[in-house]
């Protein structure tokens, strides 16, 4: 069994390869699908995981994630536009837009695509903190400015983070029901 993950990053396909062990293998491909315009990031994960199964082959099962970063305050802000929004003002801008609020409770969700010849499924894994000044070193992304039991995940290493993460949630959701369907 085969299950190709789409995604530029090599940690997060080793880290679903972690989560897949005993249920499948994982290859690692490189696609860019469209990312639609919505405010759903389950919209998102479905049309990418159809189109990336058609495209990529039309036979391998494919696997892709779309992770966002919830403000609660700001309405969800930005949310499906978290990629965006940490390329054009970056990530401290949006700790500093969230300082002026009294409540810096955010969450990081993602949801995970699943598309083979007669499916398409989605998965969701939620992580829940606190924005904070940035601090650490560690991971990418939003990780200096979130913190969860009084650790950035920026803090912690690799595994600490894997083993608390919205993508670990969401894989292990996933994994689950995997090996329910073989
Ligand atoms: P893919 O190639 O895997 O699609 P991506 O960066 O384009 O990577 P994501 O949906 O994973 O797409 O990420 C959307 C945004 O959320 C982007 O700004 C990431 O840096 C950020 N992000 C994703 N996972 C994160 C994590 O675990 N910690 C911090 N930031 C994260």
């Amino acid at each position: 069994m085969l299950v190709r993950f789409v995604t530029g990053n090599e940690g997060k396909a080793r880290e679903a390869q972690e989560y897949l062990d005993g249920i499948t293998a994982v290859e690692r491909v490189e696609y860019d699908y469209t990312e639609i315009q919505s405010d759903s990031l389950e919209e998102i994960a479905t049309r990418g995981a159809r189109e990336s199964f058609e495209e990529l082959s039309g036979t391998e099962p494919v696997l892709v994630g779309d992770t966002g970063m919830f403000v609660d305050t700001l309405g969800g802000f930005p949310g499906p536009y978290s990629a965006y929004v940490e390329d054009t003002v970056g990530v401290e801008r949006l700790w500093r837009l969230a300082s002026e609020e009294d409540d810096h409770r955010a969450r990081f969700r993602t949801v995970l695509g699943y598309a083979d010849a007669d499916r398409t499924e989605t998965f969701e894994g939620e992580l829940v903190g606190t924005l904070v000044p940035p601090r650490g070193d560690g991971g990418f992304g939003y990780d200096p400015i979130f913190e969860y039991n009084g650790q950035t995940l920026a803090e912690m290493d690799v595994e600490e983070k894997n083993a608390i993460s919205h993508r670990g949630r969401a894989l292990a959701t996933f994994a689950d029901w995997y090996a329910d369907c073989e």
